[in-house]
């Protein structure tokens, strides 16, 4: 409890006044603290014994930024914005005293301030660009005037936050200090003589203001291709603080703040925050702890094991790789090798992190190699009998308590943990590729998977930086078996008539990266073809192109033919997709672009609500992380629940209908989840389904 009210405290160091934030977890300026802090400047502002204050922070945060959860509700006051005036209007300088994060909201208080003192450790950056938004209190215009139009763009549009030293390069702070937290500052604020407002600063934007076509250019690399309209907005509010005055750059930040506040996509982007984080708490019995792992094994030096690997070396976790011969592991190692190299020539970490890294990972030919590891993640062959054999030859070795892990796509986790003798300990743990990049983990629990071994695997899924989702047991379990849906639709959509340009087209301009069948021929058509094979499926138009030799990208052909990287439609495809329509008795037409993206959108839709009906994952929320983390969702689209959401369940269920009654695919028949929500006038959200999966 502080001395102004329950979030901020004040007391006086030597003539300097210390105005301390503490409002857990991460100081977000919510009404509890802007009225503190506004309390503590209305007391400081006549008081003649104070020469300088000192507005700190926790060692977590100097401040997170405006309190996302008041987004969307009744504005209180004061305001941030009014707060920030009310800081930078003050008789004597503010310093900003930032250790931790100074995120949004945040640095722009410290912005606000008359100078900012950062600690080595400190994260500063203006982030709000990730929530579909812009700076909207007063940052567009006063990081410009601080460190100049170029890092303000950068910064603002890309919303990466920059570290203590860069932001003393570039101005940002003034000084970097290494004492006791706050009391350094509160010796750094002793020696100002100064008292100097930003707004009041404008010879960083000299050479922009003599150039109008200067943010422009800019500009354009920043903003990439994406359907997003938050980035343009903060290249608007930017160029505000070039061509307005102070005060009317502010206010037209401002107007596009409120727009990009109440819409759509902003929306979306926060929910996609916060669904990532409630994702990551796995529902489990209360007081279940995680056991601890200290060593790992990874079985396979394949490209999913060798990643895997990676993951565990990152977080500091020593781990064995194994294999069956010396020349898969040799490749395999090398391979690891080679990529810590690229990413030390690219400078996403130094040469002696590169070495230390690698230098956690040790080869080892035969399952011996898994004796002494806290966990084991099986990622061999996707075959049931290898990897019954894998898991009943662990069974015999690995020790008593160790976690046995699969990192099977879609195979039955329960079947795999009848190989052993303690199935309690047997779990999946689904990483996508490349593992040691994508953030998505989803963790499968089988029916005899204790709640320790899934506490321990939510636990790992933060140490290694994934998004860690707990999962039921089923085929393809969540992402996987939506994703099925939708590769099923895309079929029907090429036998219908549409051509794969058009499919994969309608796809990106809803804001994935690539559409399907581009996808398909990156990954190589040949592992569908597998896995279908394995379950006696067919797909007409893939199979016949596996037929032809055309596997994707390696073979130089697919849905498309390949010049290296670039894709050109082939005469030769729309000839074998029109002799399957034939086959099948399908009359082909012509299908617009809005179907395209219905007739892949809604079935996956459909199949989400199947599996929350199932209890395979415990939240909509939860569908939605799994799909931006491992299938690049667009973010400002929310995630395919949080979408039908704002479609309408209504519109999803009536076109599925359609979609059924055109086609005779069983799987489009609306789920009753679905049906029962849209005649109830409900969404997925809000929707309590968390017990059942528990
Ligand atoms: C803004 O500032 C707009 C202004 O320009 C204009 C206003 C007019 N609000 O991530 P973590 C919660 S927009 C509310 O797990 P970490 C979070 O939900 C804002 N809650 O920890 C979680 O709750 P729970 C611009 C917030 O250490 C808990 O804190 N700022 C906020 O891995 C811990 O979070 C941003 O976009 C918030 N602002 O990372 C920064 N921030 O425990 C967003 C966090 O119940 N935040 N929470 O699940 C972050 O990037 C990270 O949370 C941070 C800490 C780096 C701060």
């Amino acid at each position: 409890m502080g001395s102004i009210n329950a979030v901020v405290d004040l007391r006086h160091q030597n003539g300097v006044a210390v105005v301390a934030m503490d409002n857990a977890p991460v100081n977000a300026l919510g009404i509890a603290l802007r009225t503190g802090l506004m309390r503590a400047m209305d007391q400081l502002r006549g008081d003649p014994a104070v020469k300088a204050i000192v507005l700190c922070g926790t060692a977590r945060a100097f401040s997170g930024g405006a309190d996302i959860t008041e987004f969307g509700k009744p504005p209180q006051d004061p305001n941030l914005r009014q707060v920030i005036a009310a800081v930078e209007d003050m008789p004597v300088p503010v310093v900003a005293a930032i250790q931790g994060v100074a995120l949004g909201g945040g640095l722009e208080l410290a912005l606000g301030c008359h100078a900012r003192v950062a600690w080595g450790t400190a994260r500063l950056g203006l982030p709000e660009v990730k929530l579909g938004l812009l700076p909207g209190a007063g940052g567009t215009q006063r990081l410009p005037r601080v460190v100049g139009l170029e890092k303000a763009l950068s910064m603002i549009v890309t919303g990466n936050p920059i570290g203590a030293k860069e932001a003393a390069d570039c101005g940002l702070v003034d000084a970097v200090l290494d004492g006791a937290y706050p009391d350094a500052a509160v010796a750094w604020a002793q020696t100002l003589t100064e008292r100097r407002r930003v707004r009041d600063r404008d010879d960083a934007l000299t050479s922009a203001r003599e150039d109008p076509g200067l943010i422009n250019s800019m500009a354009a690399p920043l903003l990439k291709a994406s359907g997003a309209a938050a980035p343009r907005a903060c290249v608007e509010a930017v160029r505000g603080a070039v061509d307005l005055p102070f005060e009317e750059g502010l206010a037209n930040e401002r107007r596009l703040f409120e727009q990009l506040v109440t819409g759509d996509e902003s929306r979306a982007q926060r929910h996609a925050f916060f669904a990532e984080r409630e994702a990551q708490k796995a529902v489990l019995p209360s007081g279940t702890q995680p056991r601890p792992v200290a060593r790992a094994a990874v079985v396979g030096a394949g490209t999913m094991g060798g990643g895997i690997a990676m993951c565990f070396a990152n977080a500091g976790i020593p781990v064995t790789v194994i294999e069956t011969e010396q020349a898969a592991l040799d490749r395999g190692m090398a391979r690891i090798a080679e990529l810590y190299g690229i990413s030390a020539k690219r400078g996403s970490i130094t040469p002696a992190q590169a070495e230390e890294r690698r230098g956690r990972i040790q080869g080892q030919l035969g399952l011996d190699g898994a004796r002494d590891a806290d966990i084991v993640v099986e990622a061999v062959f996707e075959d049931m009998g290898v990897k019954k054999q894998v898991f009943a030859e662990l069974d015999r070795l690995a020790k008593p308590g160790a976690v046995l892990a699969t990192n099977t796509s879609y195979l039955d986790i329960d079947e795999i943990a009848g190989a052993t003798s303690r199935p309690g300990d047997v779990l999946g743990t689904h990483f996508f590729s490349p593992a040691n990049v994508m953030k998505l983990l989803e963790i499968v629990r089988g029916r005899q998977t204790s709640p320790e071994v899934i506490a321990t695997a939510a636990d790992l899924g933060k140490k290694l930086s994934k998004v860690g989702v707990v999962v039921g047991n089923c085929f393809g379990f969540v992402g996987n078996r939506m994703l099925a849906r939708r590769s099923d639709a895309a079929e029907r959509l090429l036998l219908d008539g549409a051509s794969p340009a058009e499919v994969d087209a309608a796809l990106t301009a809803f804001g994935f990266r690539m559409g399907p069948f581009a996808m398909a021929d990156l990954a190589g058509l040949d592992i569908g073809m597998r896995i279908r094979r394995a379950f006696g499926k067919r797909a007409p138009v893939s199979d016949a192109l596996c037929d032809a030799g055309r596997y994707g990208q390696k073979t130089g052909s697919g849905f498309y033919v390949y010049e290296g990287r670039n894709a050109t439609p082939d005469p030769e495809v729309d000839r074998i997709i029109a002799a399957e329509s034939e086959k099948l008795g399908i009359t082909r037409h012509p299908v617009g672009a809005d179907e395209i993206t219905e007739r892949l959108i809604y079935p996956m839709i459909n199949e989400g609500a199947r599996i929350l009906e199932e209890g395979i994952a415990a939240r909509p929320g939860d569908i939605d992380a799994i799909w931006l983390h491992g299938y690049n969702w667009p973010v400002w689209r929310g995630g395919p629940m949080f979408y039908a959401d704002l479609v309408g369940l209504p519109r999803i269920r009536d076109r599925l209908q359609d979609f059924h009654a055109a086609t005779g695919d069983k799987a489009l028949r609306p789920a009753p989840l679905l049906s029962k929500l849209a005649d109830a006038g409900q969404g997925f959200a809000g929707q309590d389904f968390g017990a059942r999966a528990a």
